[in-house]
């Protein structure tokens, strides 16, 4: 037995929670798969067994005195590259956030973010707004962020810059559709809440990839985000430069946190559309 095969039947062995080479039955397969299919009479294929972060393919034959052989078996990659679809869902209302709520002007603006690799980050709590960060939170422009965006791509950090289209009026729903590939399967994206002094929605270095495999559907609560760099503490404060810059906190004050309740905005829902 060569190692590789060695190393195969361990697996399967370990996966199934028999002692190496005990003979087994179909009957007695008990693996955590994503799915299955019979090849023939004698053999199946199994995809995504699970065997602690990694995933595995085998194909296992079947023999009529009960045992098993492994025939093939491989670690599972995922595909080079995906294609999503961000849906941002606003249902920011005089209902779900009545506190001063600016009714008639209520908006988002369009969205901005990057794919990127681990340790990159568009923005993050706790730290202090980027000029482009800052720019979008207060005035929902693009022009600094897509520029950052774009030197993170020359320093080989980020991929693709996401741009899309805002909420005009709110509650109400905007999509966007991107790339991705496997060796970038982080996302950053953002959109300012507006009217307001710098406060925005979005997510931070978010992996569409988990187990080795394109995730087919994630949902994630949005809720409001100070970027640290204006003072006004309401949705009409006028322009008023935090001096010095704070950092980047999720607020938890009024108007978007009442007697203990915080109601999320809204919602992206990330929907893979291929593979
Ligand atoms: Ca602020
Ligand atoms: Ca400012």
């Amino acid at each position: 037995m060569n190692t590789k095969t060695y190393r195969i039947v361990t697996i399967l062995s370990m996966v199934m929670g028999f002692a190496a080479f005990s003979p087994a039955s179909a009957n007695d397969l008990n693996l955590r798969t994503g799915s299955a299919e019979v090849m023939d009479a004698n053999a199946v294929s199994l995809q995504n067994l699970s065997l602690g972060e990694q995933r595995y393919n085998a194909v296992i034959q079947l023999n009529l005195d009960g045992s098993y052989q492994v025939l093939s078996a491989e670690l599972a990659q995922a595909d080079e590259n995906a294609q999503y679809e961000v849906i941002f869902i606003s249902d920011w209302s005089v209902e779900t956030h009545p506190y001063q709520y600016p009714s008639g002007q209520s908006h988002f603006s369009g969205l901005i973010g990057a794919t990127h690799q681990s340790h990159y980050r568009l923005w993050t709590t706790g730290e202090t707004a980027t000029p482009g960060i800052e720019q979008m939170a207060e005035t929902g422009a693009k022009s600094i962020l897509s520029a950052e965006i774009e030197s993170a791509i020359g320093n080989g950090d980020a991929e693709f810059v996401l741009s899309g289209g805002g909420i005009g009026a709110s509650p109400g729903s905007v999509s966007l559709t991107f790339e991705i590939t496997a060796d970038y399967p982080f996302v950053s994206l953002v959109s300012m809440i507006a009217p307001s002094p710098d406060w925005f929605v979005g997510v931070s270095g978010l992996s569409l990839i988990q187990d080795g495999q394109w995730l087919d559907e994630l949902v994630l609560s949005l809720f409001a985000y100070d970027a640290g760099t204006d003072d006004g503490e309401s949705y009409i404060s006028p322009n008023s430069d935090t001096n010095p810059q704070s950092t980047i906190t999720l607020l938890r004050e009024l108007p978007f946190v009442e007697e203990n309740d915080r109601r999320p905005l809204g919602r992206f829902i990330f929907r893979r559309i291929r593979p």
